[in-house]
């Protein structure tokens, strides 16, 4: 496949409510958009950079910098999508505008052969279970009533996020409102230590399935101290940025279940590499999300069709989080979400839906 040029596109998406974690308060998606373009198709990838460097060290000016001045002058003249990664290897980090380029390129190319990307990555079935994340709140009935919200739209499962002095009494009060049954998680961003242990012991009363990343993003020895002290599952996301990272983490007993985000990771073949040694291993994994548009969205649902998924992830209704996407909304039938069947990502931006959102653009010919 030989690459005519490629696009950036910076978008601005209002946010339906403000989504609060332990790093900070969302009130828009500020969103890089990259199209390449072959002379058969043209693919499209969705960058999950936040503004700031707060979640991971990303952002989004760093990777749109990253891409132009490093990764687009890096890439062959012809290439397929398994080239994409070998090419950037030299380029140390920058995994999620790595992401962006590769899946945009993997677009390009299944667009051209006609194959969706869940047959190409292996999906198993034609809907996954969607779960939701849920933000921070100002009380505990602004929370009791954003969740009766989402469970009454079908959500399998709540992810509550939590940070120190919002934790077992959320968790406590959704318990005693919703009952045992619900499938419930928390997620800290990283927002604890060690010395909390006794603390985040509490949690073990309440049967979560999980607690994603409670410590700092580099503590993997401290996670498998922790996890020793806790009932709870550890889930790890921000640890793991590649299939060495998982394979360190199984092997310290850092955790017993990974977050899979194909942007914070480097792709969707590296988020395959790490699907596959989790199972072998016995380690359970679901997709997590980056408040991502139509686009983004599409790809993680085929991956999370994937047999290793066993656990609902967080691929949302685009409603969650935007009242318009930029492709046609992805929408919760029974509490679950189609795998599109189309060639590549199998959904489109709706041209005056895109422009209306778009704040920039920059064509780079190759
Ligand atoms: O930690 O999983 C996370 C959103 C932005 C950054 C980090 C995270 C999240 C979410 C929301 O939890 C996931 C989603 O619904 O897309
Ligand atoms: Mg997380």
């Amino acid at each position: 496949m030989k690459i005519t040029g490629v696009e950036l596109r910076r978008i601005a998406m209002p946010l339906v409510a403000p989504f609060r974690t332990s790093f900070g308060t969302e009130t828009a998606r500020d969103v890089l958009l990259v199209r390449v373009v072959t002379p058969d198709a043209e693919g499209w990838g969705e960058c999950v950079a936040m503004s700031e460097p707060l979640y991971s060290p990303e952002y989004v000016d760093g990777a749109a910098e990253v891409i132009r001045r490093f990764l687009l002058p890096a890439l062959p003249r012809t290439l397929d999508a398994n080239a994409v990664g070998r090419a950037l290897e030299p380029i140390k980090g920058h995994r999620m505008a790595k992401a962006a380029l590769e899946t945009a390129v993997l677009d390009a190319q299944l667009r051209a052969s006609g194959e969706s990307f869940g047959r190409f990555l292996g999906a198993a079935r034609d809907r996954v279970p969607s779960g939701v994340s849920v933000g921070i709140m100002d009380s505990i009935p602004q929370l009791l009533d954003a969740v009766e919200g989402y469970l009454g739209e079908g959500y399998v499962r709540i992810k509550l996020k939590i940070e120190p002095g919002w934790d077992v009494e959320p968790v406590r009060a959704v318990r005693e409102r919703f009952g045992d049954d619900i499938l419930l998680q928390v997620d800290a961003n990283a927002a604890y230590t060690l010395v909390d242990a006794r603390q985040l012991a509490k949690l073990d009363d309440f049967g979560l399935l999980l607690i994603e990343q409670p410590l700092a993003n580099d503590d993997f020895v401290q996670h498998a101290k922790l996890a020793k002290q806790l009932r709870t599952p550890i889930c790890l996301d921000e640890s793991i940025e590649s299939v060495e990272h998982a394979a360190a983490a199984i092997a310290l007993g850092s955790c017993s279940i990974v977050n899979i985000k194909p942007g914070r990771i480097g792709g969707y073949l590296e988020a395959r590499r790490i699907h596959d040694l989790c199972r072998a291993n016995g380690i359970a994994v679901w997709c997590g999300g980056m408040l991502e548009t139509g686009l983004g969205r599409a790809a993680n649902v085929a991956l999370a069709a994937l047999p290793g998924f066993t656990l609902p992830g967080d691929t949302s209704a685009s409603r969650r989080y935007f009242a318009t996407d930029i492709t046609e909304p992805f929408e919760l039938s029974d509490g679950h979400l189609a795998v599109p069947t189309g060639p590549g990502l199998g959904v489109a931006p709706i041209p005056a839906l895109l422009d209306e959102v778009t704040t920039a653009t920059e064509w780079i010919t190759l």
